[in-house]
């Protein structure tokens, strides 16, 4: 296939990359490199050394793997550059990771929540017009997130995969249909994905897009075998209060001996999905595309659901650093259960990579090596969901 991934210098869009690559795949990376433009602006950068993106692809080149090409562009706002590019590449999918993707960094302040809205809905409905004028045949790929289903009000019921069975009623009339499944956002990041859904469905309806949205848990580690085949293609890890993610931010406290810092109760149960497990997934989603008119194929990109709390004791036990309960900054419920379906991606042949002492203990080892980057002072997260005032 010839790809285009948009977003291709994240954390995920990186090893996706490598992967497409590695496989065959004929790679073009659309990024306009914000995202390191906001380590800059938050004082906290990847624990381990990225390096810029032409010594990326030059390590990349030598590897003997196809070259990948590179495209700076915004994707939410230069949008002639990016139809003109759609046109030239001719791709059959395309992969969308080009978003604000931090939930704390998007309540920060009026600023990031604006940014954040503003970046995300304007790089997808971009990315649709320019498909409809310039690759009405391509596949879309877009990572979406687990959060949009909402914590905490199906009470053991499964979440299903995007879309629910319902009853209509009103003026004395019922209709049974099919609905997406209700949208319950807990961030202005989320919110946006949840905004996404409804250009995808329209955009499909409309013009007969074949989109694939995933809907993917939290990601943890940070290796996969492409990155691994030369230091100069190591992946990112966020570790700070706004960018890192749970569980990888308590395997790098565990590392440097910093308490677990775990947000309430730690009662919050999610879904996690490893790295390696998230670019085989692109993989196969990318090449099994709807039909054409076919609704949005909504696909869950998780295999395994835990407990915060269980997750800090876990690394307690295997470390011996200790847990420290924090009071939560965030609005979210303080417990809840979490049943998710995942059937479509175990139909398409993912065998998942569960969570594993090895593989903890692999990301440990990372963090160690490179915790003389961490600054510890970015650690707690300082982001609130309520203004103090407000939550008084
Ligand atoms: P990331 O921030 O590391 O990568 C996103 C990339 O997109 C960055 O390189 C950034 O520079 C680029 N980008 C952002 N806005 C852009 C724009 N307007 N134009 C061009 N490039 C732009 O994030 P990530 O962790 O790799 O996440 C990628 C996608 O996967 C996001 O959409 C996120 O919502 C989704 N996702 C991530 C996780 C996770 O745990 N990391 C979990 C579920 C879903
Ligand atoms: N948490 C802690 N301690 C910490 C950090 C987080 O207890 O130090 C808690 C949070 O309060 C929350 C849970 O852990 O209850 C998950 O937080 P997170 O930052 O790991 O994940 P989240 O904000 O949901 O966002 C991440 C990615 C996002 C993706 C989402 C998938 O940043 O891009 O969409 O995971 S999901 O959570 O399934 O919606």
């Amino acid at each position: 296939m010839r790809v285009i991934v948009l977003g291709g210098d994240g954390f995920c869009g990186w090893p996706t990359s490598l992967h497409l690559s590695a496989n065959g795949h004929r790679v073009t990376i659309v990024d306009n490199l914000v995202r390191r433009r906001t380590d800059a602006e938050l004082g906290a950068s990847s624990l381990t050394p990225i390096r810029s993106i032409e010594e990326r692809l030059q390590a990349w080149r030598e590897t003997r793997n196809s070259p990948i090409d590179f495209a700076e562009i915004d994707v939410a706002h230069d949008y002639d550059a990016l139809e003109e590019l759609f046109r030239e590449v001719r791709p059959d999918a395309i992969v969308h990771f080009a978003e604000q993707r931090a939930a704390p960094y998007s309540m920060k302040s009026p600023r990031h929540k604006r940014y954040t809205v503003d970046n995300n809905v304007n790089a997808t409905n971009a990315v649709l017009c320019a498909m409809v004028e310039a690759a009405p045949d391509a596949h879309l790929v877009h990572l979406g997130t687990m959060g949009v289903y909402g914590y905490g009000k199906t009470k053991g019921m499964q979440i299903p995969e995007g879309y629910i069975d319902a009853t209509l009623r009103s003026g004395g009339v019922s209709a049974d249909v099919e609905i997406l499944y209700p949208a319950d956002p807990g961030s202005i990041y989320h919110m946006t994905k949840t905004l996404d859904q409804l250009l995808f469905f329209y955009y499909a309806k409309n013009d007969g897009l074949r989109i694939t949205d995933l809907h993917q848990g939290i990601v943890w580690g940070t290796a996969t075998p492409e990155t691994l085949l030369d230091e100069r293609l190591v992946n990112r890890f966020d570790y700070d209060g706004d960018y890192g993610t749970v569980l990888n931010r308590f395997l790098m406290q565990a590392a440097i001996g910093h308490p677990l810092t775990v947000h309430g109760s730690g009662g919050q149960t999610r879904a996690f999905i490893h790295i390696r497990d998230t670019v085989q997934c692109i993989e196969k989603a990318a090449s099994t595309p709807p039909k054409r008119g076919e609704r949005v194929r909504i696909i869950n990109q998780m295999t395994e659901t835990h407990r915060v709390r269980d997750l800090a004791s876990m690394i307690s036990g295997m470390t011996g650093v200790p847990v420290e309960h924090q009071h939560n900054p965030r609005k979210e419920a303080a417990e809840n259960d979490l049943v998710v379906a995942n059937d479509t991606l175990i139909k398409l042949g993912l065998q998942p990579t569960r969570l594993s002492d090895g593989l903890m203990t692999e990301v440990v080892e990372v963090a160690r090596r490179y915790a003389s980057r961490c600054d510890p002072a970015k650690i707690v997260s300082q982001s609130r969901w309520v203004r103090a005032e407000a939550a008084e």
